[in-house]
């Protein structure tokens, strides 16, 4: 079981800041910025790279709560950037999907 699925199972806790039956919503424990927002679906997909085509309508669900968590959390007109992890090279270290939402600061470009 991953730390993802105890959050989604109340086994340890953490700043949720959206649910519904698809995702959930929380600020990462280790934020790399002011707003560092993780946006989980709660059906385990280890990661991007094994995403299957059936699995397109929770993936545009997970860009989507992103877009409203944004909102929430005032960053969407002073800016933010989604970000996902998939496999050793980009230093994914969770295996259960989740993207990286990241805001109230400038954020440099390309990333490291
Ligand atoms: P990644 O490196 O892309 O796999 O990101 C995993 C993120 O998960 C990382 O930014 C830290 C975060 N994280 C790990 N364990 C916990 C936890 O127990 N609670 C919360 N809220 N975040 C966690």
């Amino acid at each position: 079981m991953t730390i993802f699925e105890k959050i989604i199972g109340r086994e340890i806790p953490a700043k949720i800041v959206f649910e519904d039956d698809d995702v959930i919503a929380f600020h990462d424990v280790d934020p790399k910025a002011p707003v560092h927002v993780l946006i989980v679906p709660k059906r385990v997909i280890p990661r991007l790279a094994e995403a299957e085509e059936a699995d397109a309508p929770l993936l545009g669900k997970l860009i989507w709560t992103a877009t409203k968590v944004a909102r929430e959390l005032g960053v969407a007109e002073s800016g933010y950037r989604v970000v996902i992890n998939s496999g050793p090279d980009a230093g994914e270290s969770v295996p259960h999907l989740h993207v990286h939402l990241l805001g109230k600061r400038s954020l440099s470009w390309p990333p490291g």
